[in-house]
């Protein structure tokens, strides 16, 4: 497929022929079989939730093809998920005027957090699917969140929790200097800048 992926490449990033995976911050992978797994969505809504595997799949499903920046440098520019958008979620779920943030939770104690005014306005998703097959351990399957107009640090993998919360809460990697916002436009990489 031809295209210019200058114009697709935030400052400062290479493109990457393929997603890297990156160790998950505990060092070990969590083990989460799909039979078991389970996504809470919880805080200030209407109706929280709780989806087993096959719930969850029988939501409305998408393809997606989006570009996914890594802070440390790569760029995998056009890459493939299948999954469920979170503006479906809220649809459901239906966060209150209470809800400003909304904090991502996996398996492995990882968090991350991004306002809602911004999630509603920006592409957001749940994968369940990449490049057509089961998301790999490595990936963060069974399911990951995935929000391409920011960071790969916001995307969380082994994704077991969606709390929509009033206050921000600083996730893993924004309590350990990296930037609350997160705009690869921006180079919004560590707090400070
Ligand atoms: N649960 C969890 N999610 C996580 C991380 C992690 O350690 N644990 N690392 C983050 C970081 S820093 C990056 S760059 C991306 C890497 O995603 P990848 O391994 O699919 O490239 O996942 C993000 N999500
Ligand atoms: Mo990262």
């Amino acid at each position: 497929m031809a295209q210019n992926q200058k114009t697709k490449l935030p400052p400062g990033q290479h493109a990457a022929s393929k997603m890297i995976a990156m160790p998950p911050i505990g060092g070990s992978y969590p083990e989460l079989k799909k039979e078991k797994w389970k996504l809470k969505v919880y805080g200030a809504v209407e109706n929280p939730q709780e989806w087993t595997w096959d719930e969850f799949n029988q939501l409305g499903q998408e393809n997606f093809m989006v570009d996914f920046h890594c802070v440390t440098g790569w760029s995998k520019l056009d890459q493939h998920f299948f999954g469920v958008d979170l503006k479906t979620i809220m649809g459901i779920v239906k966060p209150t005027p209470k809800a400003n943030f909304v904090i991502f939770e996996s398996a492995d104690g990882y968090t991350t957090n991004i306002p809602l005014k911004e999630i509603k306005e920006n592409l957001a998703f749940v994968a369940l699917k990449m490049d057509n097959e089961d998301i790999k351990t490595e990936f963060g399957g069974p399911a990951r969140s995935v929000v391409p107009y920011l960071y790969a640090y916001k995307s969380a993998k082994f994704l077991t929790g969606i709390k929509f919360s009033k206050q921000d809460e600083l996730g893993f990697w924004e309590a350990r200097g990296y930037h609350n916002h997160a705009d690869p436009w921006q180079e919004e990489r560590y707090s400070g800048n």
